[in-house]
């Protein structure tokens, strides 16, 4: 018998980069919202994966990128906290030809402020698979390597599942000794109600277009498992509010005929089926919140607060 440890590790870098993705890949299950656009992610979500003698708690955060106000501040204090609280970051970027990129160095200087670098690092170099040539690795491991911030490199492919037992294992490698902090068999501390929630919006990000992804919120009013345990028809019925900032972005979200708010039901109804393993009953509301981005009042009546 090895030594076990257990330990938390933050899954930090800028947008885009596959932070939610890899989170989803190392669970073996869909738990955070993902898509191709940019600040997908807005809060912190908890994954707990066990890897031989280790428990990793991995910590998906949102992407890092230059303060704001309002919600971006509240999705870069989320990152910058977990990322304090942690005893490993797994910071991770794109293996790109084009080497590193300048965000990167500004995430590296936020995490640096934030005193967050005297964790263990490790550099994860996600999207390999876009690499034409795996040659083209080489100057890049040697790049970031020059750097000596990292106790090591790794390059993944979180989309094609590659290399995920190597990551675990140097990212195990630097948790204390200690027992496990969950049960063998969880997947996340997280509620099934709120990963519906984020697994909504994430049909709002992928249905909408340009500003209204990043305008709308999604609440969940309804969670209703009492027939979940039905042995002839589980079923879970929920009840879900879309909120927008403007009138005219809610006649965009509802769309002709409401014909755009079934189409996102839709999707969201097959994801929340696989994810909860029975049949789901899904209503969608939508609803204006004016300016909820921008005030308090609105980020906090949504759901967007620091916990004390
Ligand atoms: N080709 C390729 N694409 C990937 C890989 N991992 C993630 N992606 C894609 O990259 C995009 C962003 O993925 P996310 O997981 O949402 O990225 P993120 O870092 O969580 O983004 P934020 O939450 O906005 O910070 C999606 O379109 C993913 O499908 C990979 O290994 N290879
Ligand atoms: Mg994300």
């Amino acid at each position: 018998m090895g030594t076990s440890r257990c330990g938390t590790v933050a899954i930090v870098g800028r947008p885009n980069v596959g932070k939610s993705t890899l989170l989803n890949a190392l669970l073996g299950q869909k738990l955070a919202a993902t898509t191709h656009k940019p600040q997908t992610t807005r809060r912190t979500l908890r994954g707990v994966v066990n890897h031989g003698d280790a428990q990793v708690v991995l910590v998906d955060t949102p992407g890092l990128h230059p303060p704001k106000r309002g919600l971006h501040a509240f999705m870069i204090r989320q990152a910058l906290d977990a990322a304090r609280d942690v005893d490993v970051l797994a910071f991770v970027t794109e293996a790109s030809t084009r080497g590193i990129h300048k965000d990167d160095d500004l995430v590296l200087r936020q995490l640096e402020r934030e005193g967050a670098l005297t964790r263990p690092m490790v550099l994860v170099l996600n999207k390999v698979d876009k690499l034409k040539d795996k040659g083209q690795l080489l100057p890049l491991l040697k790049t970031w390597s020059e750097r000596g911030q990292f106790k090591a490199l790794v390059p993944i492919s979180a989309q094609k599942k590659k290399s995920l037992g190597p990551l675990l294992d140097e990212l195990a490698r630097h948790l204390p000794e200690a027992p496990p902090m969950f049960p063998g068999d969880t997947l996340t501390d997280a509620s099934a109600r709120d990963i519906c929630g984020e697994l909504i919006r994430e049909k709002v990000m992928l249905e909408l277009r340009q500003e209204i992804p990043y305008r709308a919120a999604v609440v969940v009013e309804e969670f209703d498992e009492a027939r979940r345990a039905n042995e002839t028809k589980p079923l879970v019925r929920i009840a879900a509010v879309i909120h927008v900032e403007k009138d005219s972005q809610k006649a965009v979200v509802v769309g002709k005929k409401g014909e755009r708010v079934k189409a996102i039901g839709q999707r969201a109804r097959a994801e929340l089926e696989t994810l909860l393993g029975c049949q789901v009953m899904l209503e969608l509301f939508v609803r204006v919140e004016p300016d909820w981005t921008t005030s308090e009042h609105g980020l906090k009546k949504l759901g967007y607060v620091r916990p004390a």
